[in-house]
């Protein structure tokens, strides 16, 4: 039974050079686990919250040492000693202690660290890989790997703004293993490089996530863009290689309009507009494809889209049971983008992960664009049997940290893509 001896953190930063938290658990067998977590730009509103310095000298008020004095000394004093059998137990205890309804006391980052940490150290008590451990935390093993999606062009708030979608992934449709699927990306990121130096006059630069920006100049040159580069690798557009978007909407939706490629559209020509993406290029899944709080339109969307395309919540669930329970009554999406620090357990996002499978949903677990090397995420997303992970962009040294333990993890088992 893992007993916690110790708790410690400290402050660290993450891809973006802003702090975070990293916590260290140490159990009573002497088993430690150190754990970090990660911090998103475009977050939803309705994402657990984090507690920061708000010192506006250092870091822009962006410090992290309240919260890691909140796992120094009380999270420590509180829990250290006590009998916690489980990782559920330590994530109720944690809420508990934290003892608001966002986590803003205590904060999100630290409890998140604590649980992540913990995590680590129980499997190391047993001796199990990280996958392994979430696996029985499901009560499922996974029988193959969730097929990446991978940003290849940024824009919103990854890239500056100088287009409003934010990400456009490919999809590795023809991969059977993760190896290949890295290894065809990797040809359609450098036709991408070569098309944008043509196309823009210059090498492009890499936003938050890897992803390439050049200066679009709109969202359907994204699209047009991206097929383009998926050929130039001999690749087949729809067969060996879909498309993904995460539009972000959110971030371009004010006063009941999308402002997008020049146009101020209400909820129904924004529909419509995706719609019409579909037609022109193999689209398998819209992120986001509207604002979290035009619930409304999300029905909608989905009608207008099912059968063809995942509608695929993000700042719409936050990863948020409440949120999903609603989306699910209201029809109004049918995958859920899971990110464990949105809600700031590894319980609590197991129980958004379960409600959103039991309601025949798909899951893509995903990493935020501020990160740090940690790896974790990849575990989680092959433990928890997810349909896709979301990563980032096969650059940068964050996002490979993740690339390369799901190909030690395909070693490691024989799992492969689903077929
Ligand atoms: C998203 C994520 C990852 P962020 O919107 O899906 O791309 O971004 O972490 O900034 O919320
Ligand atoms: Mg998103």
């Amino acid at each position: 039974m893992p007993m916690i001896d110790r708790l410690t953190a400290r402050e660290i930063l993450d891809s973006r050079g802003c702090p975070t938290v990293e916590a260290t658990c140490e159990l009573k067998s002497g088993a430690r686990g150190t754990a970090s977590v990660p911090c998103g730009a475009s977050t939803g509103s309705a994402e657990a919250s984090e507690v920061r310095d708000r010192d506006s000298k250092r870091y822009g008020g962006l410090g992290c040492r309240k919260a890691v004095r909140h796992i120094n000394e009380e999270l420590n004093r509180a829990l250290g000693g006590n009998d916690l059998a489980t990782q559920r137990d330590l994530d109720h205890r944690m809420v508990e202690l934290d003892g608001t309804p966002n986590k803003g006391r205590l904060g999100a980052n630290a409890l998140l660290a604590v649980s992540l940490a913990y995590a680590r150290a129980a499997a190391r008590e047993r001796n199990l890989p990280l996958f392994q451990y979430f696996a029985e935390l499901l009560g499922k093993f996974p029988r193959c790997l969730p097929r990446p999606t991978i940003n290849l062009f940024s824009g919103g708030k990854h890239a500056g703004g100088q287009v409003e979608i934010q990400d456009v992934m490919v999809v590795p449709l023809g991969a059977g293993s993760m190896e290949t699927a890295l290894e065809m990306t990797h040809a359609i990121y450098q036709g991408a490089v070569e098309l944008g130096r043509r196309k823009y006059g210059a090498r492009p630069l890499t936003a938050d996530e890897g992803g390439l920006a050049p200066p679009f100049p709109g969202p359907e040159a994204m699209l047009e863009d991206t097929l383009q580069s998926i050929t130039a690798a001999g690749l087949e557009p729809g067969r060996d290689v879909a498309i993904a978007i995460d539009l972000a909407a959110s971030h371009f939706f004010r006063k009941g309009r999308y402002h997008l490629g020049g146009q101020a559209l209400d909820s129904s020509a924004m529909i419509e507009h995706i719609a019409g993406w579909l037609q022109r290029a193999p689209i398998i899944s819209i992120e986001d494809g509207l604002a979290e709080e035009d619930w409304e339109g999300w029905p909608k969307l989905l009608r207008k889209l099912a059968g063809r395309a995942l509608v695929l919540g993000d700042d719409l669930l936050c990863t948020n049971a409440r949120r999903i329970e609603r989306a699910i009554a209201a029809r109004a999406a049918n995958a859920l983008l899971l990110k464990v620090n949105q809600v700031g357990t590894v319980t609590e996002a197991l129980e958004s992960c379960r409600l959103a499978r039991a309601a025949g949903w798909k899951v893509s677990i995903s990493a935020r664009s501020g990160e740090t090397e940690d790896d974790w995420l990849a575990d989680l997303a092959v433990g928890w049997s997810g349909d896709y992970v979301k990563i980032g962009s096969i650059t940068h040294c964050e996002r490979l940290a993740k690339y390369n333990r799901l190909l030690a993890i395909e070693s490691l088992t024989g799992l492969s893509l689903p077929g």
